[in-house]
């Protein structure tokens, strides 16, 4: 399968999940199981399927045929070039092709200008005014390319300039760019570029970024230290004509050091092979030549051949405008292709069914417990009632007064459930405190002074590495919050269900351990700066600006996400209680009509017997039915799908699947 029908795949077997989630909540909300705790749940596993992210990042020194790659794989389809791709340097700025329904089909380019400013690339990201914006008609090609070919676009720039942009370097000359006969220099015109069209992998959720040479890498902290190790897959792009040049080596060993969760994802590709093809040669020899030049990369690298596929992106992407398949195959595009679905999406998908698949567990149980809730209190009345057949009216009267008597007892316990809930939020209150904005701020402030420290920075690796560990103690500090609100709640849950007949259960706390293995990898990312090969960099004031920001940008989000997951776990347990208090409140409502009906009429009885015996039975259909909707989220058959014949599909739900 190649990488586009595995992409399609993942997309339908996303669409029909959003619809089927879609008819679940419906059926919740008509049988009143809706409560906030269950709702909860489900808007979140809307938002994880929806936002589900996969990006592509090809990475390698310029001119060795990333933007053709883009074109080959992705671009095809519009038979023509799409990402500008010529020789010399053509992208300029690290250009993401994405999809957000939300504007319309665009170009927005980043200033470089920016960079002279402190805020990182995320913080300009919530700026859209800040951005040049450029319309895009998408099915114009023409146009299309034209458009996009700001990407390329140059300034020239006094040398003072160059240095504060980032883009010259005193102590390495041979890298700088070139100077015209004024003494101006070349640097690119934005700093980052973001296309946003409507094409049906981007709509699905893939982002691809394409990235300029080293040398605007190397000025982008936030490329390195962000962009590039969130990617979900890594092409790093090697020229069959000039073979690892030092500036690939450079590449690779200062931004795409593995150290990612999980297997690797970095995919070596030998690009231009092409011009290995010679017509004196058979193709066994040429084949042979290339297996030789990908066996010499692969030990360069220090990877096993097998990560190393050989094609020809231009080739590629000419047999596919012209339908040229004996070309096809010779690029050998197709291995690649299958290479990036195997690896990539493979993957992907299965990572997000683990995490849906526990998700749907959650709101099945979150939901049941609400039904449990009502089966025992139709259980209770009933008993109530089989006890009265054949009774005076003393005993109802009896009957009355033991219900309110527990009535009241119920609201007299209300200080007791206040008082677990003040518990609780003052140990929220401590991880709040641990992993809460004005602590990282504080934790940096020390980071800060010592990279912006002028000349020579002697305790920077020290400082840094001290910074870390105390970051780390707060998601440590944070996780045994965490334990002790586990205890808490259990023994405090395990009472009031003792005592009230509630099922409250805590669940498992949410565990630290992902976030400090991301902490981890964001201070290995960022090791490299702190180098003494980058000592001139950092003795720019700008540069090091750049670099606290990236850092704090992207320290922030783990801070961010390890404290949501905290206050997530903890208002599902708060919601539990309300939601049990109320339904408990309601039942004694309940309980005192019938009574109250009966003491009027001693023949409604049999009746009001019969009616709850009916009750139960339909708790017990929904019961059934609610496992049902849940097994059949996981069992998301893109192919072989029928819609359950009870529920039909509604506008609605067909709008939902369609903005997913
Ligand atoms: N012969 C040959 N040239 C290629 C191939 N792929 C790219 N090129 C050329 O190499 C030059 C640089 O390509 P481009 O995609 O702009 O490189 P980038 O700077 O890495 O994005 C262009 O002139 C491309 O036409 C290939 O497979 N074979
Ligand atoms: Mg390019």
């Amino acid at each position: 399968m190649s990488f586009n029908e595995q992409f399609d795949q993942h997309g339908a077997w996303r669409r029909e999940f959003a619809l089927r989630l879609k008819w679940l909540a419906q059926w919740l909300k008509e049988q009143g199981l809706l409560n906030a705790a269950v709702e909860d749940r489900m808007l979140r596993l809307q938002a994880q399927v929806r936002s589900d992210k996969v990006m592509v990042a090809f990475v390698a020194e310029f001119s060795r045929g990333k933007s053709e790659l883009i074109n080959a794989i992705f671009f095809a389809g519009y038979g023509r070039r799409i990402m500008p791709a010529s020789a010399g340097r053509t992208t300029m700025c690290p250009t993401e092709l994405g999809y957000d329904p939300g504007i319309a089909p665009c170009l927005r380019l980043l200033p470089i200008e920016t960079r002279l400013q402190p805020q990182a690339l995320a913080e300009w990201r919530l700026v859209p005014e800040k951005w040049l914006q450029i319309d895009l008609e998408v099915d114009n090609p023409a146009q299309l390319a034209g458009a996009l070919q700001k990407v390329a676009e140059v300034q020239h720039v006094p040398l003072d300039q160059a240095r504060a942009l980032g883009f010259w370097h005193d102590g390495s000359p041979e890298d700088n760019p070139p100077v015209a006969a004024d003494g101006r220099v070349e640097v690119p015109q934005w700093r980052h570029a973001l296309i946003n069209i409507a094409h049906p992998l981007l709509r699905q959720g893939l982002v691809i970024l394409d990235t300029p040479g080293l040398n605007a890498i190397g000025a982008e902290p936030e490329l390195t230290v962000s962009l590039i190790p969130q990617a979900h897959a890594v092409v790093f792009i090697l020229g069959a004509d000039t073979g690892v040049t030092r500036s690939d080596l450079s590449i690779w060993q200062e931004h795409l050091v593995s150290g990612a969760k999980g297997g690797d994802n970095r995919l070596i590709v030998l690009n231009k092979i092409d011009t290995l093809w010679d017509a004196l040669s058979t193709p066994g020899q040429v084949q042979a030549q290339i297996d030789r030049q990908r066996a010499e990369s692969a030990k360069i690298l220090g990877l096993p051949m097998s990560q190393i596929l050989a094609v020809s992106a231009q080739k590629g992407l000419v047999a596919k405008v012209t339908q040229d398949d004996a070309l096809l195959q010779a690029s050998q595009l197709p291995a690649l292709e299958a290479a990036l679905a195997n690896s990539l999406m493979g993957q992907r998908q299965d990572i997000l069914r683990a995490a849906v698949a526990a998700s749907v567990h959650e709101l099945k149980s979150e939901a049941a417990r609400a039904l449990n809730m009502r089966r025992r209190d139709l259980a209770e009345q009933m008993l109530e009632l089989r006890g009265l057949r054949g009774k005076n009216s003393t005993v109802i009267q009896h009957m009355r007064k033991r219900i309110e008597h527990e009535q009241a007892e119920f609201s007299g316990s209300s200080a007791r459930l206040h008082a677990v809930r003040s518990v609780h939020n003052a140990l929220l209150g401590d991880a709040v405190r641990l992993l809460g904005m004005p602590t990282l701020k504080a934790e940096l402030a020390g980071l800060t002074a010592a990279l912006k420290q002028p000349g020579i920075k002697l305790r920077l690796k020290k400082t840094y590495a001290e910074t870390f560990s105390s970051l780390r103690d707060a998601l440590q500090g944070a996780q045994a919050v965490t334990a002790e609100i586990q205890v808490m709640l259990d023994s405090a849950f395990r009472q009031i269900n003792a005592e009230f007949g509630f099922s409250l259960q805590a669940g498992r706390g949410p565990d630290m351990a992902q976030h400090v293995q991301d902490l981890e990898l964001i201070e290995q990312s960022h090791l490299q700066y702190l180098g003494l090969g980058n000592v001139l960099r950092l003795a720019q004031p700008g540069f090091a600006d750049r670099l606290v920001r990236a850092l704090s940008s992207r320290l922030r989000m783990v801070f961010e996400s390890a404290l949501g997951e905290i206050e997530l776990w903890n208002q599902s347990a708060s919601a539990q209680l309300d939601a049990q208090a109320r339904e408990r409140r309601q039942a004694f409502a309940r309980r005192l009509e019938a009574i109250e009906r009966i003491g009027q009429a001693a023949s409604t009885l049999d009746d009001r017997i019969a009616e709850l015996e009916e009750h139960e039975l339909r708790l017990r259909a929904m019961e059934n039915r609610l496992g049902e909707l849940a097994s059949q989220l996981l069992d998301v058959q893109p192919l072989a799908f029928q819609p359950p014949r009870d529920q039909p599909i509604d506008a609605a739900g067909a709008a939902l699947a369609e903005s997913t």
